[in-house]
Formats: structure tokens, sequence, C-alpha cells
């Protein structure tokens, strides 16, 4: 038996939209994450597995080599810092836009406060345009915060728009474009070369016939 591919993705909306990309490289797994227990998946192929885990914890599986390959949004790999791992492919999938949202017309005299999970990209972002901000490290329901006068503003994804708008918060500014990614460890990339080097090419092509649909 030829040696193992283990991939690492999170379920929910990574999981639904790289399954038809996995089917296109013949890869159909056993287990439906959403109502197995189940943390590693078994597929139709004896020597690829998925490992099923939170969305911000792809990159470490995958820079420590728990997992070979993974699939992760943007926004998570620019917070984990993605010098420990290639990103060889854009799976143009669970798209969204990563933006600042606040309530219309509030303009604070005093230094502005931003709240977000995304604190390093955040300080990054204001930082180049030299505007000095103070950041409130949040985990979820950013949208709260400026209605309960936590922040000024949020830095959050949005995809469209309807959680926003349902919390009387509207889009500010546009930070980047976001898109779940391909990422490869660095060892495997060179010890399963010939492996590795086949699932992406295959991937390739199925986010091709994606993107022509
Ligand atoms: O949810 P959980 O806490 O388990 O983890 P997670 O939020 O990290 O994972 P998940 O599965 O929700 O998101 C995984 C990845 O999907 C993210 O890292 C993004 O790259 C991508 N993605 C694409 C999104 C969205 N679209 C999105 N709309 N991630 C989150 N959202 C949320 C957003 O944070 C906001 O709360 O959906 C809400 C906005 O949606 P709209 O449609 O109302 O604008
Ligand atoms: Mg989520």
């Amino acid at each position: 038996m030829s040696e193992t591919l283990t991939i690492a993705l999170s379920k929910g909306r990574i999981f639904k939209d790289t399954l038809p990309l996995l089917a296109h490289a013949g890869i159909v797994p056993k287990d439906d994450p959403e109502t197995s227990r189940k943390l590693i998946l078994d597929t139709n192929r004896d020597d690829v597995k998925l490992v099923i885990i939170r969305a911000a914890d792809v990159p470490t599986f995958v820079e420590y080599g728990a997992a070979d390959l993974g699939v992760t949004g943007k926004d998570v790999l620019l917070e984990h810092g993605g010098e420990g791992l290639y990103e060889p492919l854009d799976l143009k999938i669970a798209r969204c836009r990563l933006m600042v949202a606040g309530k219309p017309g509030v303009a604070p005299s005093r230094r502005l406060r931003v709240a977000t999970k995304y604190l390093t990209i955040t300080r990054n972002y204001y930082a180049a345009q030299g505007r000095q901000v103070d950041l409130i490290k949040l985990y979820g329901s950013m949208e709260l915060a400026p209605l309960v006068g936590l922040a000024d503003c949020i830095v959050d994804l949005v995809e469209t728009g309807n959680t926003l708008k349902a919390n009387g918060l509207e889009p500010l500014e546009h930070i980047m474009d976001i898109s779940s990614r391909l990422v490869v460890n660095k060892a495997a990339m060179k010890m399963k070369h010939a492996r590795v080097k086949a699932f992406i090419e295959r991937m390739s092509e199925a986010v091709e016939n994606n993107s022509h649909k």
C-alpha cells in the first residue's frame, strides 16, 4: 500500500465547498462530519484520510506535519503567519470580504476603538495608513461590540451583508477579498512529492471547472 495523505479541513462551509473539488481528485469521504463524531474520516481511498478540526487550527496542523495538506481561509492564514507552510493554490471557495463595519455616521473625537478577532491583519491595515487605533480582541459576535459601546467599529468577514444589516451596521471600508487556500506541509512537499504534486494538479483542474460553471 502506498503512503497515506492526510488532509485537514474544518466542517461547515469549507468542508461543503471542498467536497466537489475532492470528488474531482477521486476522493469521497465515507462519513459526513456534520452528523458523525469522528475526527478522522476515512475516504473511498485507503491512502487518503481527512482530519476534521476547527478552522483556525488548520494551519497549525499542516505546519507541524500532523496533516500533509489542508484547506483554510486566507484570513486564517494571514493571522497565523504563512511562512511555515506552502500555499500553492487559491481554491476560490468560501469567498467573502474582510471589512471595517460600524454604525453609520459615527466618528469619535478620541482614538478609534476597533473590535476584531483579526488582530494582526487589523493592526497592519491601520498601520499601513498611519492611523492610530486601539484594538479589542474578540473571539466572535463582533457585530455586538458597536451596539453596546464596546468599540466604534469592527473588522470582520462579510459575505451577503445580512448579518451587518440585521444589527444596524454598515460596511465602511473594504480591507481585502478572502477565499480559501490549499496549504501544504513543507516536508510532505519534498517527501511525498509525486503524490502531493498530482493532488495539487487535480485540485487545480477542479478549481478551473468550478470557475467555468
Ligand atoms: O464558526 P467557527 O467558530 O467554528 O469557526 P470559523 O468561523 O473560523 O469557521 P467558519 O467555518 O465559520 O469559517 C471558515 C472560513 O470561511 C473563514 O475563515 C472564511 O475564510 C470563510 N468565510 C466565508 C466566512 C464567511 N464567508 C462568512 N460569512 N467565515 C465567516 N463568515 C461569517 C462572518 O464572520 C459573519 O459573522 O458570516 C457572517 C457574515 O455573513 P453575511 O452573509 O451575513 O455577510
Ligand atoms: Mg464561523
